[in-house]
């Protein structure tokens, strides 16, 4: 099996045994494949300008939680045998008005072929251990000890996963055996929960307990992607499914979709076994996002500022978030995808039309020498892009925004905890931060702006014009 499709039966794997775990997830996937065949039939191609139907419908997110530095090294191990790399630093400790003592990257396929076949992606975070907002020094002791006794991901799975990074694809039989282990790593476990143990750690932050409370990692939402996010989320609260008040992120509006929306259904309550009895533990969810294009690093930059303005405004307004945001959008953003291009504020890549050399002719003023190689060059009168997307020469494609927003996953976490838990302002916080994260990963953790632009100026320099 090659790398993305181990990908792929890994997605499916685990969507599987979430589908078991969680049946109103099965509900979430039906009525997400229900809008996504709506949106198909009334917008035809224009529904798959960010991405087949197919690589649509297979998109999945997953999210895990582990405790140590050791901890997400292993998991790191094992996500690149499925061809996914570290990708962006999101420190949610400061992102959150509650207590969730974590830092968080995500792992995905970053090459835009891989990104095509299969796009899994798993947000994954670690607990901060010697945060003392959080954690008093005592108890960190303990805390540390009880994560350095436990062991999340097998021997073998290790070995597994490395030689299929190494190789880049494996023999059947290992492949087999390599999903069903890795599956087997985030399956909800069964052994019984020390409950004061983890009520002690659910008093300071319900994450906390979530991650060090217990002896296993599991995941704990499985995101499938939609092409109406306002829909879904209508149809899902017809259905009598208790949603979360809002759709986080951008709001509805009638320009280009940008970046990342997301909603969620409301943790539920699972049946656990604690060592004194049966008794039950809300920690897993049903999220569902929308993806929109990429920014660039002026195009976060405005983002940044309009989220802060959206929030003065509805400070001062006492007006609903999402219909501050509309307005807020409207004022600021381009209504179009060639203008948020033309303003440097999107993410594309570009190509050569398939009829370029006939339309390079027709372009007034251009020489013959250069119209028959159909290739835009002559540095002397080397164009813009704009115009040669404009003169129907070049083609545009929007670069899809892979990663995750800091304030719409501390959301997240955040409209599932029943409580805020308890957190120390005074003191100071630990230093972490992208470095920080390479280091304890053992792997290079991508910038995403960054990695974006390479795709940009890749796609300029095989058209011969310069970024
Ligand atoms: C992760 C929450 C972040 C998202 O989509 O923003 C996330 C978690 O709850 O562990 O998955
Ligand atoms: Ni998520």
């Amino acid at each position: 099996m090659q790398q993305w499709e181990l990908r792929a039966a890994f997605a499916r794997s685990l969507s599987d045994m979430y589908g078991q775990e969680v049946p109103a997830y099965t509900t979430l996937l039906r009525v997400s494949a229900e809008v996504n065949a709506d949106v198909l039939a009334k917008d035809g191609a224009a529904a798959e300008r960010l991405g087949s139907i197919g690589r649509v419908t297979a998109e999945r997110h997953g999210a895990i939680r582990v405790g140590t530095p050791g901890e997400l090294r292993q998991v790191g191990q094992i996500f690149a045998g499925f061809g996914m790399h570290p990708v962006g630093f999101y420190d949610l400790r400061d992102a959150s008005a509650s207590s969730v003592p974590v830092v968080s990257t995500a792992f995905r396929p970053t090459d835009a072929a891989e990104l095509a076949r299969n796009p899994f992606r798993v947000f994954t975070s670690v607990l901060v251990t010697d945060d003392r907002r959080f954690f008093p020094a005592e108890l960190q002791k303990r805390l540390e000890t009880f994560l350095g006794r436990r062991t999340l991901f097998p021997a073998r799975v290790l070995e597994l996963a490395a030689r299929a990074s190494a190789d880049g694809e494996l023999p059947a039989d290992d492949a087999a055996e390599l999903l069903a282990g890795a599956t087997e790593c985030f399956a909800l476990s069964r052994e019984p929960i020390d409950r004061g143990w983890y009520d002690e750690l659910a008093r300071i932050s319900a994450v906390a307990a979530d991650i060090g409370g217990v002896t296993s990692t599991h995941i704990n939402h499985l995101t499938p992607r939609v092409l109406d996010i306002d829909e879904l989320y209508r149809r899902m609260s017809d259905l009598g499914v208790e949603m979360i008040d809002e759709i986080q992120g951008p709001p509805a509006w009638e320009g280009p979709d940008v970046l990342l929306r997301q909603t969620s259904f409301r943790a539920l309550a699972e049946p656990r076994v604690f060592t004194d009895g049966p008794g039950e533990l809300r920690v897993r969810f049903g999220e569902v996002e929308a993806r929109g294009i990429a920014l660039t690093a002026a195009g976060r930059a405005l983002y940044d500022r309009l989220l802060a303005e959206v929030d003065t405004l509805r400070a001062a307004s006492g007006r609903p978030r999402t219909e501050v945001a509309a307005e807020v959008w409207s004022e600021h953003l381009p209504r179009t995808e060639d203008e948020l291009d033309r303003r440097g504020l999107g993410a594309f890549t570009y190509r050569a039309a398939p009829d370029a050399a006939a339309r390079l002719r027709e372009l007034p003023g251009r020489p013959a020498a250069e119209a028959t190689t159909g290739r835009p060059a002559a540095p002397a009168t080397r164009p813009d892009v704009h115009a040669l997307v404009a003169a129907g020469v070049v083609v545009r494609a929007p670069i899809v925004y892979e990663d995750f927003l800091p304030r719409s996953a501390a959301g997240i976490f955040q409209s599932n905890l029943t409580d805020a838990g308890t957190r120390d302002d005074a003191l100071a916080g630990t230093e972490r931060d992208l470095g920080w994260m390479s280091d304890a990963l053992g792997r290079d953790v991508a910038d995403p702006i960054v990695r974006n632009d390479e795709l940009t100026r890749a796609s300029l320099t095989a058209l011969n014009l310069e970024a």
